[in-house]
Formats: C-alpha cells, structure tokens, sequence
C-alpha cells in the first residue's frame, strides 16, 4: 500500500459534523483521547483508498460506535445490540453490490452478540469487522466487559474483576483463529504512532478483502476509553501497553488472503413479495389457506392492514385480537402483533393486525397501513404516517383533533368511549362499538350486502367463542356491536 500523506478530512466522511446535543457546544460524541475516532479516521481513509463508498454498508449496533452514522457519508444501518453480523449477513445477500462492513464494541461482540458474530465468521460471510477492544461497556459508563482484565475495577467490578467468579478476559482472536472459514485474523492497538501505522495496514487488508470478496476478516482494535477507565490519555496507553497487551497480544493470527481467490456475494433469491410468500410459506397440505381455499366469506377480500392505538384499558388490544379472531373463523390469515408501555392502565398501548387470504411475511405494518383506529391523539400522531394515502381513517372523534390530510384519505369520526360508557354503561365496550363502526364504513366502501351480514355473523361468532359461558356479556358486546354500526351509519 503506497499513500501520500493527506492532511484534511476524507471525503468518506461528511463535509459537516453535527455536535453532539447538551450545554458543551463544543463537544462531539466521542470523548476526548477516544480510540473511535482514530479508528474512524483509519477506515474512511482506506475505503477511499479502495474506492467503494458508493457500495459501503456499515452497520454498527447500539454503544458508541452507533455514532459512526454522524460521520461516515456511506451506507448506515444502526442495529441493536450485538446484531450487526447478522443484519449484516441480510444485507450483503439481499444487495449483492454491497461491501458490508460491521463495527463493534467488546461488550457487543463478545457478550451480548458473540454467537451471532461467531455464526457469521464460521459461515465465512464475506464481511469485514472491527472490533474495538476497550475493556469495558463505554456507553452506559463502564461496566465489566468480556475483555475486561482480572483485578480491572469497573462500575460493575468495583473490587476488581475476579476470576473465580467473573472468569477470563475472552481472547476473541484466539477463538475466531479456531475455526475454518475465516481468511484474516489481526489484533492492532492505537497507542503509539507506530502501532496506528500497523493498524492502518490491518485495516487496508480488510478492506481490500471485502472489496475482492474474499471472506470473513477480523481486526480487532485495542483502544483506549479514557472517561470509564479514569485516565488521562498518556495513562490509558500505558494500561494498554504494561496490562491489556499481555492478554490480548497483538499480531496477524492467519492471513489466507493470497491462497484465497477473489469471490463475490450469493445472487439474492428474493425480488418480489410473491416470492418471499411461496418461500417463507410454502403449501404443505390441503387444508393450508391459499387464495383457491374454499373459503366463501368475502368479508376479507381485500387485505387489511389495520393498526389500533390509544391507552391501556380502552380495549386496544382485544379490539385487534376481536378483528383477527372474526378472520380467523372465516378461514382467512391473520397476524396479530401487540405493544404497550409496562403500565397496566393508562400506558400508550398499540396493535397491528393484518388478515389476508395470502399468507402474511410479516405483522410489521410500517407504512402499509389500510385502516388505522386512533383513540387518543398521540395514537394518531404516531400512527398517522403508517396509513396509506388512500387509507382510512376511524378516530375517537372527542380526543382527535384531525389536521389537514391528503384527499384520498377516508376519515370517520365516532364517539366510541362516550357511546360505551353514557349509553351503554361501561367504557368497556368501545371495542365492540369500534368494530361494529367498522362494519359501516367497509359497507360505505363498497363491501356487499352478503359480506355484510357475514361480517355481523363474523363478530357475534368471535363474541360467542371469547364469552360463550357468560351469555350476559355476549348480549352486551352485540349490543355495542349494534350501537357503533348505527352511529356511524348515521
Ligand atoms: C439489547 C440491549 N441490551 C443492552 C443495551 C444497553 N447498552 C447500550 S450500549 C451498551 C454497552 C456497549 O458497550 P460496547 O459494546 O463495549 O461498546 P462501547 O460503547 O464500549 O464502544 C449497552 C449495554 C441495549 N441498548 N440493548
Ligand atoms: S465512553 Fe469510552 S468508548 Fe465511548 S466515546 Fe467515551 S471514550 Fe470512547
């Protein structure tokens, strides 16, 4: 590798850097001394060097080096904890363009994502990952990490960290060097000029191998976090040189590259959504819904994608599990996908149901959403953006102010708390009043007469089966059922 010394910022990173928030106006997200940064400098030197930002994805996982999406003008995917292996191996099959880089910390990599990271070297996944050894959880302020040495004081180790109990620092090198696939293993550090050098080489190999598609590389850097380890920076280089050194000793491990011939990424097998059906769902019997079933109920003709938000206690949830339990019966596909805060009452409290005669990928609605029912204002606000243009819209019509939004979009107002809890009785019964709007409005957007009445059967059916030794309640929710849909008929 031949470079001239640049001076100035490589144009793999941004012309501009945001600072982080707070009272220091001065400060950027890392600390200062922090072997981030070097690193960062190291690896958006050598992707220009290669000249493959176009294609870069660099995936980065929650801890501090979620911060590298400030600063690397590539392709950034920020993942939880531990996942970037995995995301990683998604992204490079799904984008077989695509020169996927993972950046990790040591609390990351080997503890809480050390079988994904370890999957993914075995496989030989052509990816490249630095490791930022840093002998403790920097972000959440220090804590006992894998590599942390034994007597190291962390906030979790306050005595020292004690063998006995704690066990060894994890020699991650050592172990990855123990399986078959990978074609690079290094350990580098950032003390002295000359070892940033060193690093520099080791990053310049790794990425020459992704970008010729050679397979796993490892560079595990050795890196200073001054704040948690109470140091100054002169002191956390001789830490790193007299005490991490000794159990992480630096050097190639295994260097397959030459031997290695130049590779590149499986084709994706997956371009359209039918496709990822027939895959993810293949037909194993004859009972198996498909859109040929012998299902005559039409009542879910059309998919539906339905997101439902308010507050814990105004029967959220069962609403959604009512609707995908009415699909149910009539033999139609469903997923039901709930979430709300710890509160028991009062918390914000949501669900996603989808019911479809074809099979459905996936209960995520994202920004698929045909129907979405807000019963609080922060449910709509959050939820809105989920509903498709030409969506529609059912809202609590006391507790949502509506702005302006697209034409194509149907909205119905329904005071469905106060029909349930001033002329029914019991607040309890929204949900039914809810459902029964429904029918109202799918009836005013073209559902016919006998899908009408099968969707009433529908519900009196899912009543029946969720209350059927309480007849009392039955009645009560056909009632609410009877309410909503004359209101909003209305
Ligand atoms: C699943 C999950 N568990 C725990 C956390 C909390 N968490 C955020 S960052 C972090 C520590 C990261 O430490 P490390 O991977 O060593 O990276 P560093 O910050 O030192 O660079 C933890 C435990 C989380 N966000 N998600
Ligand atoms: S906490 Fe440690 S790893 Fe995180 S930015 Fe600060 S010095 Fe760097």
């Amino acid at each position: 590798m031949s470079e001239k010394v640049k001076f100035g910022r490589s144009k793999v990173f941004f012309d501009t850097f945001h600072r982080r928030p707070g009272p220091i106006k001065k400060n950027m997200h890392y600390c200062p001394g922090c072997g981030h940064g070097i690193l960062h400098k190291l690896v958006a030197e050598v992707i220009e060097y290669h000249g493959i930002q176009e294609n870069t994805t660099l995936i980065a996982p929650v801890g501090c080096a979620v911060f590298a999406y400030y600063y690397f003008n590539v392709g950034s995917i920020s993942v939880p904890h531990g996942r970037a292996p995995a995301v990683g191996t998604g992204a490079g099959r799904a984008n077989p363009e695509s020169y996927v880089i993972s950046y990790q910390g040591d609390g990351d990599l080997a503890a809480i994502g050390f079988n994904e990271f370890l999957q993914a070297a075995n496989r030989g996944e052509k990816m490249t990952v630095f490791f930022v050894n840093n002998s403790n959880y920097g972000m959440t302020g220090g804590q006992m990490a894998p590599t942390t040495l034994p007597g190291q004081k962390t906030t979790t180790s306050p005595y020292g960290r004690n063998p006995e109990t704690e066990g060894y620092p994890t020699p991650v090198c050592e172990i990855v060097n123990s399986l078959t696939a990978p074609v690079y293993i290094e350990r580098v550090a950032l003390t002295t000029p000359g070892r940033v050098a060193a690093a520099k080489k080791a990053v310049y190999k790794g990425i020459q191998n992704l970008k010729e598609r050679k397979g796993f590389s490892l560079i595990e850097v050795v890196a200073p976090c001054p704040i948690n380890l109470k140091m100054s920076a002169d002191q956390v280089n001789e830490f790193i040189e007299k005490q991490m050194l000794n159990y992480f000793p630096l050097g190639c491990l295994r260097d397959k590259t030459a031997e290695t011939p130049e590779g590149k990424l499986p084709p994706p097998v997956i371009r359209d959504e039918e496709a990822v059906r027939e895959i993810l769902f293949p037909l194993r019997n004859e009972n198996a819904v498909a859109a040929d079933f012998r299902n005559t109920s039409g009542i879910f003709d059309q998919e539906l994608r339905v997101k439902i938000g308010g507050f814990g206690g105004q029967g959220v949830l069962s609403l959604g599990v009512m609707l995908a339990n009415m699909a149910r019966l009539r033999n139609f596909n469903v997923s039901w996908m709930p979430s709300y805060g710890p509160e028991q009452r009062g918390g914000a409290a949501c669900c996603a149901v989808t019911v479809s005669r074809k099979a459905i990928p996936s209960p995520i609605i994202d920004r698929g959403g045909n129907l979405l029912i807000a019963m609080t204002q922060a449910a709509f606000d959050k939820y809105i953006g989920e509903l498709r243009e030409d969506g529609i819209l059912i809202y609590d019509h006391t507790a949502v102010k509506l702005p302006q939004l697209p034409a194509t979009m149907k909205t119905y107002g329904i005071d469905a708390l106060d029909i349930a809890g001033n002329q029914l009785g019991n607040s309890k019964f929204a949900n039914s009043v809810l459902i029964g709007a429904l029918a109202a409005v799918l009836a005013e957007n073209g559902m016919n007469e006998a899908d009408q009445a099968d969707f009433s059967n529908a519900f009196k059916e899912a009543v029946e089966e969720k209350f059927g030794k309480k007849p009392g309640a039955v009645e009560a929710n056909i009632n609410a059922y009877a309410a909503g849909l004359k209101a909003m008929q209305k």
